[in-house]
């Protein structure tokens, strides 16, 4: 009976997220996941747009994750890891070796993120839509007046 421990903010939940999940719940027989909470978000200064009570039931929502629990701050994992009997800590490696100093009560691996996706991509491309609807709004209301004034 292996447990597997992650963490993470998972906002706007993305097959990249679902695909680290699937890949952490082959390693053991259970996962669990610390999902960062509003305060430790701003914390991190990272700005999400789901809220922390959403993010934990799109979670709690994927087959490859066994249960959800509040990450407050960066000092919890070792207590975490004891309450939660986990015996591998997994993160992408966008986080190598960060959290190596854990390596004395759990295994510690790092395994490479999905490519090509990730939040702040999919921020970025809905804003440049954004923009991009708004400009198509200014070209018609220009193309309306001019239209109006050479009436
Ligand atoms: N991830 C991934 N592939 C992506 C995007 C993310 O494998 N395309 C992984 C990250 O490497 C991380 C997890 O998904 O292991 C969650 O990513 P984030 O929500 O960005 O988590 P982060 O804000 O980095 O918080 O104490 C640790 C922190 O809570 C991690």
């Amino acid at each position: 009976m292996k447990t597997v421990i992650t963490y993470g903010t998972f906002d706007l939940f993305h097959v990249g997220h679902v695909k680290l999940l699937q890949r952490l719940s082959d390693m053991g027989s259970k996962l669990v996941v610390g999902c960062s909470t509003d305060s430790f978000n701003q914390l991190k200064g990272k700005r999400t747009v789901y809220p922390y009570q959403q993010r934990k039931l799109l979670l709690e929502s994927c087959r490859y994750v066994d249960k959800v629990f509040p990450e407050e701050n960066w000092e919890q994992k070792r207590e975490d890891i004891i309450r939660e009997s986990a015996s591998l800590f997994v993160m992408g490696d966008d986080w190598a070796g960060k959290f190596d100093s854990l390596s004395d009560i759990v295994e510690v691996f790092y395994i490479p993120r999905t490519p090509d996706i990730s939040t702040t991509e999919i921020k970025t491309y809905l804003s440049v839509r954004n923009e991009e609807k708004d400009q198509e709004i200014r070209n018609l209301l220009t193309r309306a007046l001019g239209l109006m004034e050479s009436k």
